[in-house]
């Protein structure tokens, strides 16, 4: 199934106008070849990649538009499997523009977003968990968001769940076989076989689901709010961990109203600091205002450091600090601020209380520490630098209705139903596999993917 001709030659500014020294016009299609032969002051032949340096003119005229570097990559071995042209030209938007123009004038249409990885997928040089992980690198902006494309976009994801649908066909095939032959009460599939293969399927998939949660905040970032009293020093923390004054600090309690929310790479993975409004009992309608937004923002957060001005606190500040926190249900740190203002004597009572360490945000004290607990807290996830790990939200729901299909085979083995009925609900499991990886697919689903790439790509 095709959703566009292959007679359609499609065409994309692959790197925008303007931007940089070079600017790069991709052509994809059966006609690509003829198309661009029409500007290419060098004849277009053979079999295998081309790489030349050519003037593209006008049509039939000696009038040159650019000088430029020519790739010709001949199908089916090409990123689209189809015919490809690109015209490495200067980064004019003139030039540009007026190449776009010419193209269109020669047959070829705009890309839409996505199209030439569309293209790809349906011309069977990627599958969709790949084409989604292309997307997924050309968004990557930190190290571990970076790597988790790559391993998607190179099929390692894929090949983990292809093998586990392989695996599912088998034995879906046997139960089919049995029902073949329904007359003759014959057994080919091991019920206590099935039943185990089952759970080792279900468990693997369960470690997957798992790995959602790392897998989102390697893609889209790692929430932390700090909160706390007002004036314990949220502000300036969020500026040291910046490095830049990015909020408004004052001595004056309450001056954070606003949630402000800032990025970070630490250690490749982004976090996202967000610091909020010091939480008080305040008759004052805008903080009052900043305080709800705080509360809300608190259940988006996946880490809270309790920040507090440990020469404004005591133990049962902490205790009834700690029972506010737990109400979270969200793992959290205490910090103790302004240590550059306590005696040797008075640290000393905050010493060895778990999950708590001092800070001086002012002076930008043991900021590094910090950061590296933050990492450390990440870190105790399982090891995610040879796990496969599961990133993107239909693939989750995807591995949601298998894992509910499994299930219900368990419960039909336990209760000894037919084998109709597992056949049928292993089939499920099957095609909820088969969803990742696009062995199954319909044209709206590819249509919503592949609007969310840019254009060009
Ligand atoms: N000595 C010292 N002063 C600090 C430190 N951190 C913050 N302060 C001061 O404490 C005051 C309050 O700091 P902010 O960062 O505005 O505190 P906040 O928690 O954001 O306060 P609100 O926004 O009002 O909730 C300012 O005068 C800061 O200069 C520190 O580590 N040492
Ligand atoms: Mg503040």
């Amino acid at each position: 199934m095709h959703l566009y001709s292959k007679e359609d030659t499609i065409v994309a500014l692959a790197t925008p106008a303007g931007v940089g020294a070079l600017g790069v016009v991709r052509l994809s299609g059966r006609h690509a070849v003829e198309i661009a032969q029409k500007f290419c002051k060098k004849k277009i032949a053979g079999k295998d990649s081309l790489l030349f340096f050519a003037k593209l003119a006008y049509p039939d005229t000696e009038n040159i538009l650019d000088e430029a570097m020519v790739s010709v990559y001949f199908a089916p071995r090409s990123f689209t499997g189809e015919d490809i042209v690109e015209f490495c030209c200067h980064g004019s938007s003139f030039i540009l523009k007026e190449l776009l123009r010419l193209i269109l004038e020669a047959g070829a249409r705009l890309a839409q977003a996505g199209e030439f990885t569309q293209r790809a997928f349906l011309n069977g040089r990627m599958d969709l968990a790949q084409a989604e992980g292309v997307a997924d690198l050309i968004a990557s902006d930190s190290s571990a968001s970076h790597r988790l494309a790559m391993t998607q976009m190179r099929g390692g994801f894929s090949d983990k769940i292809k093998q586990m649908r392989e695996d599912l066909i088998r034995l879906a095939a046997l139960l089919e076989l049995e029902l073949d032959f329904a007359e003759e009460d014959v057994e080919f599939a091991n019920r206590q076989e099935l039943y185990t293969q089952n759970t080792q399927l279900a468990y693997a998939i369960e470690q997957l689901i798992g790995s959602y949660k790392l897998g989102n905040v390697m893609k889209h970032g790692f929430p932390v709010a700090i909160v706390g009293k007002p004036n314990a020093g949220k502000s300036t923390l969020l500026n040291a961990l910046l490095d830049e004054d990015r909020a408004i600090v004052s001595s004056i309690a309450g001056t954070t109203r606003d949630t402000i929310e800032e990025q970070k790479n630490i250690g490749g993975i982004r976090f996202r600091f967000i610091d909020t409004a010091g939480l008080r009992e305040t008759e004052d309608v805008i903080e009052k205002l900043g305080i709800e937004r705080t509360l809300k923002k608190i259940q988006e957060a996946q880490l809270i450091l309790y920040l507090f001005d440990m020469q404004d606190f005591s133990l049962e500040d902490l205790e009834e600090a700690k029972i506010q926190l737990e109400a979270y249900q969200i793992p959290y740190y205490f910090v103790g601020n302004k240590t550059d203002l306590l005696s040797e004597d008075s640290l000393k009572t905050w010493a060895n209380i778990p999950q708590l360490m001092s800070i001086s945000a002012q002076n930008k004290a043991d900021i590094k520490a910090l950061e590296a607990m933050l990492l450390t807290h990440i870190d105790q996830t399982p090891d995610h630098e040879s796990q496969i790990i599961l990133s993107n939200a239909r693939h989750l729901s995807c591995l949601q209705n298998t894992l509910k299909a499994l299930h219900t085979v368990r419960n039909t083995l336990d209760a000894r139903l037919s084998t109709e009925l597992i056949a049928s609900d292993l089939r499920e499991a099957v095609y909820h596999l088969g969803e990742i990886v696009g062995e199954i697919t319909n044209n709206d689903l590819l249509d919503f993917i592949f609007s969310k790439f840019c254009i060009g790509k």
